[in-house]
């Protein structure tokens, strides 16, 4: 690794403080989150016909109780790290686990948030429908936070109430990969610079309309991670590189979302963002791995760079030094690494603020 790198390094990893006392209740009332299988922590165990499950070992394998949960990792995923760097227990859970439980235990939860996010979804409505037999889009999961919403009046008896909840909130987004994986998935090897800047361009114009959506059901802080950069993913790598392509439009989908966020914002001055650069963020953790404890960013922990994991895969030794658990997703320990970025990074890869400074803007 050349010198100026290192040193660039080191002055991203000397993060900027937000002081946290890990001892007082969470940092905001309740967190919303919205998303992919990044976030998803069970909600397509209850889609009975969705194929895009993490409902088998060795899923799971390292969260407590080694029980496979739905979460696309050996553990706890990033929504999961992030609530934890809140101050609460975990994500909160699915809603559309909630929705079959008991109505106190439904009523109590979504006062301190609620996770909607799906994996195989995308910023699309079509997006994974159809190759994963049903996922709940971004749409869909405005809609059931629409729901929410008028429980939680209902609950508290009190409209304005809940919009004083509601408006310092926390609602976090990943989501936008499975734009991408589809385009690939339907076209193969013909995807075209054109296919990919036109599917680009309608993502964005449509997450600005899924951000103005929830802003308008009372959402003023947001907390985004932009997408990883596809193109290193190992389902999607070259044989010796990165797909260099692939990872043009996604770091593009970062400048342009950052577009999206200051325009949003310049038309709503009450509304405030965190975005993370998550491109940049992971390709320094595939140039510089040892920065992020982790030897191995190119294959998966689970399953090879050709067959995905699954219950017989050979699995490697140590978890934790690997950047990927299976073709898509990171393992629980870069999990940690990425929230904590999200949570306290500089604006080199957070801005304008990070999680923690959002989490206590007025
Ligand atoms: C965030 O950064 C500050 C200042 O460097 C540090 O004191 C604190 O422990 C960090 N918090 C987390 C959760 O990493
Ligand atoms: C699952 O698929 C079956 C057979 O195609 C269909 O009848 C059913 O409505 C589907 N269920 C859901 C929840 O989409
Ligand atoms: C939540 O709100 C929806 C729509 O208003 C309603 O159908 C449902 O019964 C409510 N759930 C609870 C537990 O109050
Ligand atoms: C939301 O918070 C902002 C900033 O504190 C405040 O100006 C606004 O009135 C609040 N809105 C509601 C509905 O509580
Ligand atoms: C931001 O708003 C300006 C003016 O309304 C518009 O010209 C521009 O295209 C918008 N950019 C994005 C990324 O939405
Ligand atoms: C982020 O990545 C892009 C594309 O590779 C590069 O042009 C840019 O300089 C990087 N930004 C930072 C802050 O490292
Ligand atoms: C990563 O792990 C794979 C097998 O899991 C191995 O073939 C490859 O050489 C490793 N790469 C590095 C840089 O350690
Ligand atoms: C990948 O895993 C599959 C199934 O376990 C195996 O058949 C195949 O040989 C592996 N490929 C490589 C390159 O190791
Ligand atoms: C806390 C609680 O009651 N959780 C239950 C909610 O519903 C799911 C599925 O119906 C159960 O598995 C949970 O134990």
């Amino acid at each position: 690794m050349g010198k100026r790198l290192s040193v660039m390094l080191m002055v991203f990893l000397g993060m900027v403080g937000c002081s946290l006392n890990m001892n007082t209740k969470p940092l905001v009332p309740a967190v919303y989150i919205f998303g992919d299988s990044t976030f998803d922590v069970g909600t397509n165990h209850f889609l009975s016909n969705c194929t895009a499950q993490a409902d088998h070992e060795p899923y799971g394998m390292d969260f407590p109780n080694s029980q496979p949960t739905g979460r696309f990792s050996n553990g706890y995923n990033t929504a999961d790290e992030i609530a934890k760097l809140l101050g609460f227990e975990m994500s909160p859970p699915p809603f559309l686990m909630l929705v079959q439980n008991d109505t106190e235990y439904f009523r109590s939860q979504i006062l301190k948030g609620v996770n909607f996010a799906s994996g195989g979804a995308g910023i699309l409505d079509e997006t994974g429908q159809e190759r994963f037999h049903g996922v709940v889009s971004m749409a869909d999961q405005i809609q059931q936070f629409a729901t929410v919403r008028s429980n939680i009046s209902e609950h508290l008896k009190s409209s304005a109430d809940a919009d004083a909840m509601i408006n310092e909130s926390l609602f976090l987004f990943s989501v936008g990969s499975n734009d991408f994986f589809d385009l690939y998935y339907y076209n193969n090897n013909a995807v075209t610079e054109k296919m990919r800047q036109d599917l680009l361009k309608n993502v964005i114009a449509r997450y600005e309309n899924h951000l103005e959506n929830l802003k308008n059901y009372g959402a003023r802080k947001f907390g985004i991670l932009s997408i990883a950069p596809l193109g290193c993913v190992p389902v999607m790598r070259l044989p010796n590189d990165c797909n260099q392509e692939l990872n043009a439009i996604t770091y593009k989908f970062y400048v342009l979302l950052k577009g999206v966020l200051k325009n949003l914002t310049s038309r709503f001055p009450e509304m405030k963002y965190s975005l993370t650069n998550t491109h940049n963020t992971t390709v320094e953790m595939i140039l510089a791995p040892e920065l992020f404890h982790i030897e191995n960013a190119t294959s998966p922990c689970c399953g090879n760079l050709t067959v995905n994991c699954g219950p017989d895969s050979a699995v490697c030794g140590n978890h934790d030094k690997y950047l990927f658990w299976d073709q898509f997703h990171p393992t629980q320990h870069v999990s940690v690494e990425a929230a904590t970025l999200v949570f306290n990074g500089t604006n080199l890869y957070v801005a304008p603020l990070n999680l923690c400074q959002l989490a206590l803007a007025k």
